[in-house]
C-alpha cells in the first residue's frame, strides 16, 4: 500500500472511531495536514448529525467549511469531546511530535481542551524515539535569535524556517539533530525558553488512541 493508501485508511477508521460520539451539541476538534484532511472529506457526509467543529488551522477550517461543516471559535465552545490531528512522529507512549505544517500552538491548544485525543497517521511516523523528524518550535519574532542560542544549548542544531509565518503571526525554529530522550521534561524546558510560543512536543499531553495505518491493516492503540 502506498502512504496515501494508508493515511485514507486511518482516516476511515477515525470516522468509525468517532461516530458513536456525534449528537446534535458535539463540536469535534480537527487537525491539520494531508491526513487531517483525508478525514475532513469524510466527515462532510456526517455533517448533518453533530454541531460543528472547530479548526486548528486558517487552512483546516477553509476546508471544514466546504465540507457543509460549521466551525466555531474555540471560545465559544463549552467542551470538545475528541480532537482528531495527524503526527510527524509518535512513540509507544504516544507522545508526539508535530508542527511540520506549522500549525502546532493551535493544534497544542484544541489538544489540550479536548477531552480525548485520537492520533490518525501512516505507519512511517511511528518511531522509538522522538527527534529524527526536526522539532519545530513557535517563537515571537524579535526572540527569534535568543531562543535559538538557547535551544544550542540544549543540543538541537536550531535551522529558523525561512519566509513562514504563522497562523498566529509568529515564525518557526527547526530543531534538528535533536534526539529526545525525555519528551516530558524537554517540553517544559523548551517552554520555559522565553519568547518562545509553544513547541512541536506533544508529551505533557500525548494522544489517548492511536491509529497507525500499516501493511497489516489499521492498528488501534490506547
Ligand atoms: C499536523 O500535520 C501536524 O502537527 C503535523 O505536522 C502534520 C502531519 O501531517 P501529515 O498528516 O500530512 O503527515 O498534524
Amino acid at each position: 500500500m502506498t502512504q496515501d493508501e494508508l493515511k485514507a485508511a486511518v482516516a476511515d477508521a477515525a470516522i468509525k472511531e468517532i461516530e458513536p460520539l456525534l449528537a446534535k451539541d458535539t463540536v469535534l476538534g480537527i487537525g491539520t495536514g494531508s491526513t487531517a484532511n483525508l478525514f475532513i472529506d469524510r466527515l462532510g457526509a456526517l455533517s448533518d448529525r453533530f454541531k460543528g467543529a472547530v479548526a486548528s488551522s486558517e487552512a483546516s477550517a477553509e476546508r471544514l467549511k466546504q465540507q457543509g461543516i460549521e466551525v466555531f471559535e474555540l471560545n465559544s465552545v463549552g467542551s470538545v469531546p475528541v480532537y482528531i490531528d495527524g503526527a510527524d512522529e509518535v512513540n509507544d507512549h504516544l507522545h508526539m511530535i508535530k508542527g511540520g505544517g506549522a500549525a502546532l500552538t493551535r493544534e497544542k491548544i484544541v489538544a489540550a481542551c479536548a477531552e480525548r485525543f485520537i492520533c490518525i497517521a501512516d505507519g512511517s511516523k511511528r518511531v522509538d524515539r522522538l527527534g529524527a523528524f526536526p522539532l519545530p518550535v513557535e517563537v515571537i519574532p524579535m526572540a527569534r535569535s535568543y531562543v535559538a542560542r538557547e535551544l544550542v544549548k540544549l543540543g538541537a542544531d536550531p535551522v529558523y524556517r525561512q519566509g513562514v509565518v504563522t497562523d498566529n503571526g509568529n515564525q518557526i525554529i527547526d530543531c534538528f539533530d535533536f534526539m529526545i530522550a525525555d519528551p516530558v521534561a524537554m517540553e517544559a524546558r523548551i517552554n520555559a525558553i522565553v519568547g518562545v510560543v509553544t513547541n512541536g512536543l506533544f508529551a505533557a499531553r500525548g494522544a489517548d488512541v492511536l491509529l497507525l495505518g500499516t501493511a497489516e491493516g489499521v492498528k488501534r492503540q490506547t
